[in-house]
């Protein structure tokens, strides 16, 4: 069975995070992604965090499997001559330098496009045009600029960050659709284009509800939110603790064993349609009957001792137990789940959303698979290339001899 981007040449010069979760994905749906590395240097995440001496973390191993490595020195000349080969032999060229980076190397956008006309050109920054536009930036920068900070944590308490990296990561998948939209425009146009994500706008779109929030707030209380009747609103959408974004109200409650294991504990939201078995479940009935509790409007003020009375009850069971119980009477809930039980959970390794990959230095590691199944692509997981690993293979494909290369070698180019 083909590979759905299969013929698709990139070439990767993405480095970190945000870059290299797209081109992982466009190489995990079969693109021939070349990751153009600094001579003896390579992208900085191969060396940071490092579980084991000397080899290549897993920060870097979990970002950039199914990729090819070619070392280049992209500011010497004989580096310059080669990556306008590369430019010249593929479809797409990523990169996520600090702003600036590869027109002070001389590869400007009307560059690129002389040397090749049908060059996607896809850049990730911090920021897009603005006063901010020549900014570094990293994840939790994203999260604070983005919106996601200013709402996220406890009521009255310090803005916080999320554990999701939805500035990198997020970035990087809205980058890959804006990739393979170019590519098939360019089906019609023949002609390559720019496809730019500020890490500042993802984050912003992945924060659409807060938006939404913040505009409802101008005509009246968010009254889904804790702070509503009791607390105050202020001017901003505020921060909301666990409540649910949907306007059925959420929360997080203890279950049996919280008192060691500190993620014993399950998410419940209290549909409307489902209260009457949730309120049965929990030996609640009266509530049914109660019109102080009857409705979802009679429960608004109340909700504290609401989740409370639920959580006498799923503190009796394990999360798993509540869950079996709450799920057929359809009262939405989710166990909150340790890094370690999805590393174990055997159903994520049968889809192929954790895969063992064997390396030849480090052995065998825990990776992330494609979490986007198509029917009629397979996407398995190939091993993290070791720094420099296809530069030879490479460069023969885009025409250099033996003697070429060797030539560049001695020149310190690749
Ligand atoms: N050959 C020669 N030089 C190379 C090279 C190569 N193959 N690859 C990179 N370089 C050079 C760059 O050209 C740059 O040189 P100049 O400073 O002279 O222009 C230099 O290496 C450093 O690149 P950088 O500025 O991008 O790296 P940094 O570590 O200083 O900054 C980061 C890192 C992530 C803050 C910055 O790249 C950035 O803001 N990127 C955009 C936003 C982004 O993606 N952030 C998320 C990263 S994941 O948390």
């Amino acid at each position: 069975m083909s590979r759905a981007l299969e013929g698709v040449k990139i070439l990767d010069m993405t480095h970190v995070q945000s870059g290299p979760t797209c081109t992982q994905l466009l190489a995990w749906f079969g693109a021939d992604c070349i990751k153009v590395e600094r001579p003896g240097v390579g992208d900085a995440t191969r060396g940071q965090l490092q579980d084991i001496p000397d080899v290549d973390s897993l920060y870097f191993t979990m970002l950039n499997s199914n990729k090819r490595s070619l070392t280049l020195n992209t500011k010497s000349d004989e580096g310059k001559a080669i990556f306008t080969k590369l430019i010249e032999h593929c479809d797409v060229m990523v990169e996520n330098f600090a702003p600036g980076a590869l027109d002070r190397m001389g590869f400007t956008w009307e560059r690129i496009q002389e040397i090749n006309p049908r060059m996607i050109y896809a850049s990730v920054k911090g920021f897009g045009p603005g006063p901010y536009e020549d900014c570094k930036v990293y994840e939790n920068v994203a999260q604070c600029t983005g919106g996601s900070a200013s709402t996220t944590g406890e009521i009255g308490s310090v803005p916080l960050v999320t554990g999701a990296q939805i500035g990198d990561s997020g970035t990087g998948l809205h980058l890959a659709l804006g990739i393979v939209t170019a590519l098939y425009q360019r089906n019609q146009s023949g002609k390559g284009q720019r496809v730019s994500c500020a890490m500042q706008d993802g984050v912003l779109n992945l924060c659409r509800v807060k938006l939404r929030d913040q505009q409802r707030l101008a005509h009246g209380p968010l009254t889904e939110y804790p702070q509503y009747p009791n607390g105050e609103f202020g001017e901003a959408a505020p921060r909301a603790g666990n409540a649910s974004g949907g306007g059925q109200p959420g929360w997080i409650v203890k279950c049996k064993g919280w008192e060691a294991d500190p993620d014993a504990y399950i998410y419940v939201i209290t549909q409307a349609a489902a209260f009457a078995g949730l309120a049965k479940a929990i030996g609640r009935e009266d509530w049914l009957e109660d019109p102080e509790w009857n409705t979802p409007a009679a429960r608004l003020p109340r909700l504290e001792e609401m989740f409370n009375e639920i959580e006498k009850w799923t503190m009796t069971k394990n999360k798993f137990e509540v869950m079996d119980i709450l799920n057929p009477l359809n009262v939405p809930c989710g166990p909150i789940l340790s890094m370690k039980e999805l590393a174990e959970e055997p159903s994520l390794r049968e889809t192929g959303t954790i895969v063992e990959v064997d390396h030849p230095e480090r052995g065998k590691y825990l990776t992330i698979g494609n979490p986007i199944k198509l029917s009629d692509s397979p996407a398995d997981v190939v091993r993290s290339p070791l720094l420099g690993e296809h530069t030879d293979e490479i460069l023969h494909e885009i025409g250099l001899s033996d003697d070429d290369i060797a030539n560049s070698k001695s020149a310190g180019a690749v």
